[in-house]
């Protein structure tokens, strides 16, 4: 048996990496960490750590009951577990989705060494982030001569393993903690692309009613997967590309390309949506007005695109509002709008800045920054709050005493220092959604 540690055992994990790793030629397992709550783990627990990962489309549900993960540990319950299966000579390699945030980064893509948990970690030797596990855990490899391994990232950031890599270096040296890090680990980049809602008491009823399997912490996903990984690893990982995953020189094009026409129009919808009156995404889409808020927001982002990353670009499109307006998801505009003012800055904020330094106007980008700024404030009016990493200043900054400009400089600044400049407030207040009727 070989195990894949996974670390951030979100339902993102149990459609994508889990279903590939299940499907590699071999005999793989996955050990799972969730670094905060235990709510997963008991419920897999519960049924030997199988679940239902319902596959849906247009043209109705499948469900495939997985038993790939072989345990689950829970971080904040026993730490020195998660550093040990790091550092397990029966670990062949690590994959991660602990989102955005999860990487403690700074506005620059850098180890936010400001960040109170980084601070606690370099600090103790019991982590709380992802990175303070991985530098700790990997020096515990060397220490314990167990051979090199591989860390997939598999968020949602540029460059994300080289990121990741970065952050960790970094943090070795300001704990004092001496890791050859390039001779005992690989951090590729890759991109990874499957739409998959939270689960719902309603996904479980209906896997109980339907599927043959279990029915607690079902996961319910799209047909469409897809997985690009950059070809540089060390020691053992699954053939995942027998089974789809594309291996590349250079995943840029194919993250940017996702970032920005998929990731970038769904934080769209997640504002306008909502400011709509629109729960779902497959209602959101549904609407005139918001799908031509895609359209043209797809277009700005488009022209960014050089290369391999706009090979097909126009079916690429296509294809995304079909995954869109797929009636089977039940995928939460609200779920979407968590973390936004991270999420904005690696989806919306790079096309605005490079078209304007090319000399083109962004109406689309501002309209996206605008109903994310007003449907915020309309969050925080209701009382409802945000979720984000930046939730008090943005609170602050949303206050309902201040003038709309000073709403809008104050939230922009969180996205980008660069877009608090009184051109892009000017136009970000002029593309205010008009109320809803
Ligand atoms: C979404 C992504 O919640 C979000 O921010 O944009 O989770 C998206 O569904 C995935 O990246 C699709 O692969």
């Amino acid at each position: 048996m070989t195990t894949v540690l996974h670390l951030g055992l979100g339902n993102f994990h149990r459609a994508h990496q889990a279903w590939y790793t299940a499907h590699a030629p071999g005999t793989w397992s996955i050990l799972g960490v969730s670094l905060r709550s235990a709510s997963v783990r008991d419920a897999l627990a519960a049924q030997g750590w199988r679940y239902t990962l319902a596959i849906k489309d247009h043209r109705g549900a499948h469900y495939e009951t997985l038993g790939v993960l072989r345990g689950v540990l829970v971080a904040p319950e026993s730490p020195e577990a998660v550093l040990d299966a790091v550092a397990a000579v029966d670990t062949a390699c690590v994959t991660i989705t602990v989102t955005e945030k999860g990487y403690t980064l700074d506005a620059e893509g850098e180890l936010d060494t400001q960040h109170p948990d980084v601070q606690h970690d370099l600090q103790n030797a019991s982590p709380r982030t992802l990175v303070g596990y991985l530098a700790r855990g990997l020096a515990r490899r060397v220490a314990q001569r167990a051979p090199a391994i591989t860390v997939f990232s598999c968020d949602n950031l540029p460059g994300n393993g080289r990121k990741l890599q970065r952050a960790v270096a970094r943090f070795c040296a300001l704990a004092g903690i001496e890791v050859p890090l390039a001779s005992i680990a690989a951090f590729p980049d890759s991109m990874v692309d499957r739409i998959t809602p939270a689960t719902t008491p309603a996904l479980e009823a209906e896997c109980e009613a339907q599927a043959s399997g279990p029915s607690r912490a079902a996961v319910e996903t799209e047909r469409f997967s897809e997985w690009v990984i950059e070809r540089r690893t060390v020691g053992t990982v699954p053939d995942w590309g027998a089974v789809g995953v594309q291996w590349v020189d250079d995943v840029a094009p194919f993250e940017q390309r996702k970032l920005r026409l998929l990731n970038g129009t769904h934080t769209l919808m997640a504002h306008l949506g909502r400011w709509r009156g629109h729960t779902y995404v497959h209602e959101a889409i549904a609407d005139p007005v918001v799908e031509a808020a895609v359209d043209d927001l797809m277009a700005e982002a488009v022209d960014t695109l050089v290369g391999t990353a706009a090979d097909g670009v126009v079916a690429y499109c296509s294809a995304l509002k079909t995954r869109y307006a797929n009636p089977a998801l039940r995928h939460a505009l609200a779920q979407i709008a968590v973390d936004s003012s991270i999420k904005l800055g690696v989806r919306v904020a790079p096309v605005l800045l490079e078209r304007a330094a090319r000399g083109l106007p962004s109406p689309a980008c501002y309209r996206a920054l605008a109903a994310w700024v007003a449907q915020s404030a309309a969050d925080i009016a209701q009382g409802v709050g945000v979720a984000d990493p930046a939730r008090s200043t943005l609170q602050a900054a949303l206050d309902a005493g201040r003038s709309r400009n000073d709403q809008v400089r104050a939230a922009v600044s969180l996205v980008a220092s660069a877009l608090d400049t009184e051109a892009h407030v000017d136009n970000v207040v002029s593309a205010w959604p008009a109320p809803p009727t």
